[in-house]
């Protein structure tokens, strides 16, 4: 008990959470702990009544964040499978916001009928398929010279390669586009370091346009394209017209990362699949597996995107289904796309804070390889390469490579600190590994530290960790598997979303957050104050996606049905605690276009519209307006209402559509 107490003493003292009061005066409100008075004696009674260890309490200490106060940082955490985005508050781990992004989602109204957000997901559509799910992998906030600006926020689609642009005003997907000519990426979404461009590498290559073509034509008709989408801050719309894609072999790319200061300009994908495997194993062929696994190195694709918007710009492209696309022979005359070897299957490939090294995990190799930017710019001066298959230069390995660390089984990602750290994700062996950089070098690049994670981690996210000047402070590790970490839940658990505080030496673990919602692949941390959202609509009447005043704005006293022929149109407004209008009165074969105006203006007046039978479901925040249609093709008796318990009378909010027979 007395090592409870000093150690508990002692962490109160490091955290400096605490802030000494005055103690004489009596004041009715509870005041913070002072050193000097000691904690509480119920506060130890509690935490040994708890079984807890002086580690558990410094963890709480550094992750509890009281009542109407505000997390520092926000995490923007892929959904993966589930196709959403989920915000999280850090340190405390407490989850803000699930964005609905490939996936309809009912509470936030999105894709259930409202025409708005329907019209986002239909843009994602391939071909005739409606698609209205998602595999979302790699978030990335828009950037201002290298650091994080708050204004918006990227993620991709793995499964259908489309990419969707979130607005950080309202936290709403206001666009989604489909890269016309492959049918998975993954290598996506990074940003330039002013978001110029958002990058999209494919994964699984295809013939362009996924059309078909055998298997066996692999090597001659399959390939992958890096895709640069112009993104336009004025429209905060990405501009298909003025994007591009590079052609590039069919291995199959994975990560990528934009250059920043020294190697802005350029691009890094990694690759696998260098054996151009094809399956096969109901013939009698190898595991993907294990055709995909047979070289020791593969590629790391350096790409120069600069140029390759000057030489799209010069017309030296060819259009394919829509795309400006740079074919090979093109990007390898023009110097727009080298490789460098990288061993072996790797995953993660992460530009240093200084863009000066590129640092490539080969998750079935125990090392991490650090190539030099400078060293690559020489070798390609040089031409001290020889040429793959396709006829693409590859760099001579140890003409680019600046060092190696070995740290252990499975490093996938990489992030950085402030002091010159690297941190890397250790998948096999389910620990972080914490190292140094050596810049130029080779024998300041060490191993400091292995921290265990539980378990299966797979990308790590730093505060602010891929910008020019990451913060340090936290790291989270977005682990596969919770195992035995949380009360069960059947056999579908949630992963666990380890907050890593990483000031104190070892890094330790002081949260266990788990993630029943979707799989994290990859987050990124910004600093809370960085975010300015809106709390209402600039003007009630307000298109949320198209970010201007509504045609179908109506306000107060403004709301009518009118008829013309078959055809309804509702203009309808939501203020508490009524709809108007609360009685709608149709005919069976009706065709219904139906607005609805939140008229309120105050701070979370928030009102929400379902239609039984109708499969409808809206949010109308306040300021929106909203607008959904339908045919009235049965006839009977229905009643809509407010989804949201808005106010006392908030069972009132409703009405009762009619449909005549
Ligand atoms: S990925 Cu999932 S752990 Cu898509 Cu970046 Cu590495
Ligand atoms: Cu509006 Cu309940």
């Amino acid at each position: 008990m007395r090592r409870i107490i000093s150690v508990l003493l002692l962490a109160v003292m490091l955290t400096g959470l605490l802030t000494a009061c005055g103690g004489e005066e009596e004041t009715p409100t509870p005041q913070p702990v002072s050193v000097e008075s000691g904690l509480p004696s119920a506060a130890l009674e509690i935490a040994a009544a708890r079984g807890l260890t002086p580690d558990d309490i410094n963890a709480a200490l550094k992750t509890y964040v009281p009542s109407g106060k505000w997390d520092d940082y926000y995490l923007f955490a892929s959904g993966g499978h589930s196709g959403n985005l989920i915000v999280i508050g850090v340190p405390s781990m407490r989850i803000l916001k699930n964005i609905a992004v490939f996936t309809p989602e009912a509470w936030q109204g999105y894709g259930i009928g409202d025409l708005g957000t329907e019209a986002v997901l239909d843009a994602g559509n391939v071909g005739d398929v409606k698609i209205r799910m998602g595999d979302a992998h790699h978030p990335a906030l828009s950037e201002t010279n290298g650091d994080y600006d708050g204004q918006w926020v990227f993620i991709n689609d793995k499964a259908s390669a489309r990419v969707a642009v979130i607005d950080l005003r309202d936290f709403r997907t206001k666009q989604i586009v489909k890269d016309p000519n492959v049918i998975s990426n993954h290598g996506s979404t990074m940003v330039t370091p002013n978001t110029d461009y958002i990058i999209q590498g494919t994964q699984y290559a295809t013939p362009l346009g996924w059309e078909y073509a055998p298997i066996s034509e692999y090597k001659e008709k399959y390939r992958g394209v890096i895709t640069l989408w112009k993104f336009d801050r004025e429209q905060g719309r990405i501009i298909p017209e003025e994007s591009f894609s590079i052609e590039v072999p069919p291995y199959w790319q994975d990560l990528c990362d934009a250059g920043k200061l020294d190697s802005d300009g350029w691009g890094f994908c990694n690759s696998f699949n260098t054996e151009m495997a094809t399956g096969g194993n109901m013939e009698g062929n190898p595991q993907f597996e294990a055709g995909v696994s047979q070289r020791d190195m593969d590629y790391l694709h350096i790409f120069n995107w600069k140029k390759a918007a000057e030489v799209v710009e010069a017309g030296k492209f060819e259009e394919i289904n829509g795309m400006r696309v740079i074919r090979m022979p093109t990007a390898v005359e023009e110097g727009i796309l080298y490789f460098a070897p990288e061993p072996k299957s790797p995953h993660g490939v992460d530009v240093t804070p200084d863009g000066k090294y590129m640092v490539v995990a080969g998750k079935l190799d125990p090392h991490v390889t650090i190539y030099s930017f400078a060293k690559i710019q020489q070798a390609i001066a040089d031409k001290n390469w020889t040429l793959d298959e396709f006829g693409i230069p590859v760099l001579d390995f140890d003409a680019v490579m600046m060092a190696q660390v070995e740290l252990g089984l499975g490093p996938l990602h990489t992030q950085f600190d402030a002091d010159g750290n690297a941190y890397t994700s250790l998948f096999l062996d389910s620990a972080l590994a914490k190292w140094t950089l050596g810049g130029d070098d080779p024998a300041g690049y060490q191993l400091l530290e292995k921290t265990p994670v539980q378990y299966n981690i797979g990308h790590i996210a730093a505060a602010e960790g891929d910008t020019v000047s990451p913060d340090g402070q936290y790291l989270v590790a977005l682990n596969k598997w919770a195992v035995d970490r949380f009360l069960p839940v059947g056999p579908l658990l949630p992963q666990n979303e380890q907050l890593i505080d990483l000031t104190t030496t070892p890094v330790k673990v002081i949260y266990d957050m788990p993630m029943g919602i979707g799989e994290p692949h990859y987050a990124q941390m910004i600093k809370a104050d960085k975010l300015k959202p809106i709390n209402v609509y600039p003007e009630v009447g307000w298109d949320a996606i198209a970010w201007e005043k509504s045609e179908h704005a109506t306000l107060s006293g403004e709301e009518r049905i009118e008829r013309d022929g078959n055809n309804v149109t509702i203009y309808s407004t939501s203020i508490r605690s009524h709809l108007t209008p609360d009685r709608v009165e149709l005919k069976k074969g009706d065709h219904v276009v139906w607005h609805i105006t939140n008229i309120e203006t105050a701070h979370d007046a928030v009102h929400g519209f379902q239609l039984g039978g109708q499969n409808v479901s809206l949010s109308i925040e306040p300021g929106a307006t909203v607008s959904f249609e339908f045919d009235a093709n049965a006839d009977g008796s229905y009643a809509y209402y407010c989804t949201e318990f808005c106010s006392a009378l908030h069972l009132e909010m409703m009405g009762y559509m009619l449909v005549e027979p």
